[in-house]
C-alpha cells in the first residue's frame, strides 16, 4: 500500500512540511532499531475526527520507552496534543496516527543512553490493512516457522521498532507461500499472536485469546474486543493455545489498530468453521466499527476528539 502524503509532520515540537521531515543517515535508531512507536487510528464521527483510545496508546508508548530506558523529552499531555494537532492539520476526517520516538544523530556506539531522543508524529490515510475482502470474507493464515521472541531476548510487551524484523520474517514467509498473514508461536510452541495483530478463537460460547505471557503485545484493540464481548454476555478468557486449537476453533479472528477486526477463514489450509466469518466475529466487528465512529454511547469514553 503506497503512502499517501499529508501536509505536515510533527517533529520535536513543530509542524514541518511533509517533504522536509528528514533525518540524518547516522540516526541511531536507523542502525540499531532503538526506537519505540505507536499505531493509532482517528475515525470520522458526527463531532469531527476522534482518536480512538489515544490516552491508552500514549501510556503504552511511555511503557515501551521505560522498558528500553528511553527518556521521552515531552509529557504525555504534550504528545497527546501533538497527535491531535497533526490530525487537525491534515484536514482528514479519518487517518492512521504514528507517534515515533527514536534515538537521533550524535552517537554511534551501542550505549543508547548517550544518544539524543527525538519524537515525531505522522498521520496519513490508511485503508484496511489486510484488504477489504479480508475484512468481509476473512483471510488465509499460516503458522510461521519463525518463532515470536522470548521475553528475555526482546520483550514482546514493548512496541520497539527493531522487534518488527521478527514480524517481517514471518510476514514474508507467509506471503511468499501464498497466504495473507502469519501466526507466530512463542519459543515454547504455544500460539502468541500474528505479525501485527492479536488473535482470538471462538470455541462454543467462549472467546479465548493467548495471555500476555505467551508473548503477545498488550493490544488495545484486544482489550476493546474483550470489553465488547463481555458486554454482549460472552465468556471471555485468556488461555494458552496450541496450533491445533486454531484448526479446530469455531471461529478465529485477528485484531489490531491497523487490521481492526479481521476474520480468519483458513489456517494452514484447514478451513475454520464454515469458511466464512462466524456470527460472534461479525457481531464483535459490527459493534467495534460502530464504537469507533461514536455510535455506541457506552463506549463514548474511548473517543478523544481532536
Ligand atoms: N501485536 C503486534 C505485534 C502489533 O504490532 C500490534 C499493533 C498488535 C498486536 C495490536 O495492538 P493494538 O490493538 O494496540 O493496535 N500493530 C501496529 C498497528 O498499528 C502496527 C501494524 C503495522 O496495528
Amino acid at each position: 500500500m503506497p503512502i499517501t502524503p499529508t501536509e505536515k509532520i510533527w517533529m520535536d515540537g513543530t509542524l514541518v512540511p511533509w517533504e522536509d521531515a528528514k533525518i540524518h543517515i547516522l540516526t541511531h535508531s536507523l542502525h540499531y532499531g532503538s526506537g519505540v512507536f505507536e499505531g493509532i487510528r482517528a475515525y470520522e464521527t458526527r463531532k469531527g475526527p476522534a482518536i480512538f483510545r489515544l490516552t491508552d496508546h500514549i501510556d503504552r508508548l511511555y511503557r515501551s520507552a521505560k522498558i528500553f530506558t528511553i527518556d521521552i523529552p515531552y509529557t504525555r499531555e504534550q504528545l497527546m496534543d501533538a497527535c491531535k494537532e497533526t490530525v487537525r492539520a491534515s484536514g482528514l476526517p479519518s487517518c492512521y496516527v504514528r507517534p515515533l520516538v527514536y534515538l537521533g544523530y550524535g552517537e554511534m556506539g551501542l550505549n543508547p543512553l548517550l544518544a539524543p531522543v527525538n519524537v515525531a508524529v505522522v498521520v496519513w490515510p490508511w485503508g484496511t490493512y489486510l484488504g477489504d475482502e479480508g475484512l468481509t470474507k476473512g483471510v488465509r493464515m499460516k503458522v510461521s516457522s519463525w518463532r515470536r521472541h522470548d521475553p528475555n531476548i526482546i520483550p514482546p510487551a514493548a512496541k520497539g521498532t527493531g522487534q518488527y524484523i521478527n514480524s517481517q520474517l514471518a510476514k514474508v514467509e507467509a506471503i511468499k507461500a501464498g497466504y495473507d498473514e502469519a501466526i507466530m508461536l512463542n519459543p515454547q510452541g504455544m500460539v502468541s499472536e500474528a505479525t501485527g495483530e492479536n488473535i482470538f478463537i471462538v470455541r462454543g460460547d467462549d472467546l479465548i485469546t493467548p495471555p500476555m505471557s505467551a508473548g503477545a503485545l498488550v493490544g488495545i484493540t484486544r482489550d476493546s474486543v474483550m470489553t465488547i464481548a463481555r458486554d454482549l454476555g460472552v465468556a471471555v478468557y485468556e488461555a494458552e493455545m496450541q496450533r491445533t486449537d486454531l484448526y479446530t476453533a469455531d471461529e478465529v479472528f485477528v485484531c489490531g489498530t491497523a487490521a481492526e477486526i479481521t476474520p480468519v477463514r483458513e489456517i494452514d489450509d484447514r478451513v475454520i468453521g464454515a469458511g466464512e466469518p462466524g456470527p460472534l466475529t461479525k457481531k464483535i466487528q459490527e459493534t467495534f466499527f460502530a464504537a469507533v465512529k461514536g455510535e455506541v454511547e457506552q463506549y463514548g469514553q474511548w473517543l478523544e476528539h481532536v
